[in-house]
């Protein structure tokens, strides 16, 4: 880990990490396997740590978005199958075959062109086809009949996977989401090759595994629940699955005063005190992905609600204290702190997005400590 100076810190909790796959197996049919998607950096939690925790509960694969996360994954030691589900250009075909990574496709013209790459082992591949996310993917039995002519007695490349990927599963109505299923039935009897035994077949993200835990297929691509995070309010309120945030935000006092009513505090002065009130300084801003447009939501000091006040600055906020707290007061901003907690989903509301985002926004200048990285801890 770099060196760590600065007194703003985020903690990942790998026990819960653990404790969040083992729920989502716990649920889904024995020979369903477990996929962690710990693309953007495990979700901005950290790849690596995220991915060993995973598989040592029990998932048995890792998907990313890009080879070059793939080959992180790589290059830490990680020898599970890795699937990269966003497109990769066939001039990256022989990086990816040297190190067993498996790219997703769904072109023709891309089979072809990575045919003329010189592989020296097979390309493990899987089909996307778009059943309504209307994203990437084939639509029609045409398309797949392309496809699959575009395998034929191709030695470079082995179809490893079919794939497809929910628009709506985590809403309470699951009318489209059988609409997607339909389809992906379809053209799955459309496909009734001899070599369909070998192929994996994987469709839900984590509001589907944890909805339709029977409806799983050979493995789920389990993203944001991996992290303890709920796919949607829905699926929280539902008592479906316990999950357990691994994500924590804190910092620490670096200055606390007492200002006059009147005193105007930050750029632009937009925070007059009200009366004589407490102010405590934390080093942490904008500059760190934490939104100037978190001004005004609550962080913990001592157990207790603080607003932040006046405008956040590149590097730090202010805060209004209930009394006078020591410099070096450990200020949580998410996660827990002496019984009260700040969920993930305070912040996403106030900023008027999904939870998914906000520790993908929180930035590498806050360091990321690993808790419980051993699985007896
Ligand atoms: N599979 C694919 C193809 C995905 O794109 C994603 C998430 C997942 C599985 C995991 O979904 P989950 O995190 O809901 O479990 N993709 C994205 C995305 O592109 N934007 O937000 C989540």
């Amino acid at each position: 880990m770099k060196q760590m100076f600065r007194e703003t810190w985020a903690e990942v909790d790998l026990s819960a990490i653990r404790h969040n796959i083992k729920q989502i197996k716990n649920k889904l049919q024995k020979d369903t396997e477990v996929t962690a998607v710990v693309k953007a950096d495990g979700y901005g939690h950290g790849a690596v740590q995220v991915a060993k925790a995973a598989l040592q509960a029990g998932a048995t694969r890792l998907a990313v978005a890009l080879l070059e996360e793939a080959m992180t994954l790589r290059e830490a030691g990680i020898t599970a199958p890795v699937i990269v589900l966003s497109a990769v250009s066939p001039s990256c075909a022989k990086v990816a075959a040297d190190n067993d990574i498996e790219l997703t496709f769904y072109h023709a013209e891309w089979v072809e062109a990575v045919a003329l790459e010189e592989l020296s082992s097979p390309l493990k591949l899987h089909m996307k086809w778009d059943t309504g996310m209307g994203r990437a993917g084939i639509r029609t039995k045409k398309e797949l009949k392309a496809l699959l002519r575009s395998l034929l007695n191709k030695k470079c490349v082995k179809l490893v996977g079919i794939y497809t990927h929910f628009a709506t599963a985590d809403e309470e109505d699951i009318t489209y989401f059988n609409k997607q299923s339909e389809r992906f039935k379809a053209l799955l009897d459309s496909f009734k090759e001899d070599w369909t035994d070998q192929v994996s077949i994987h469709v839900g993200n984590s509001a589907a595994a944890i909805r339709h835990p029977d409806e799983m297929l050979d493995f789920v691509r389990f993203g944001v629940s991996t992290y303890g995070l709920y796919p949607s309010s829905y699926i929280k309120g539902n008592d479906f699955i316990d999950l357990k945030q691994a994500f924590s935000l804190h910092s620490k006092l670096i200055h606390v005063k007492e200002v006059e009513k009147g005193e105007a505090i930050g750029y632009g002065s937009t925070y007059i005190a009200s009366k004589r009130e407490w102010i405590g300084t934390i080093p942490l801003g904008y500059g760190d992905g934490w939104s100037r447009q978190l001004q005004g939501i609550d962080v913990l000091v001592g157990g207790e609600k603080s607003p932040i006040i006046g405008r956040i600055c590149m590097d730090q906020l202010m805060i209004r204290l209930t009394k006078p707290h020591k410099i070096g007061t450990k200020v949580t901003l998410i996660g827990e702190q002496e019984g009260s907690f700040i969920d993930m989903d305070e912040i996403a509301e106030y900023l008027g997005t999904i939870n998914y985002e906000i520790p993908c926004m929180l930035k590498e200048r806050i360091p990321r400590i690993y808790l419980n990285e051993h699985e007896n801890d």
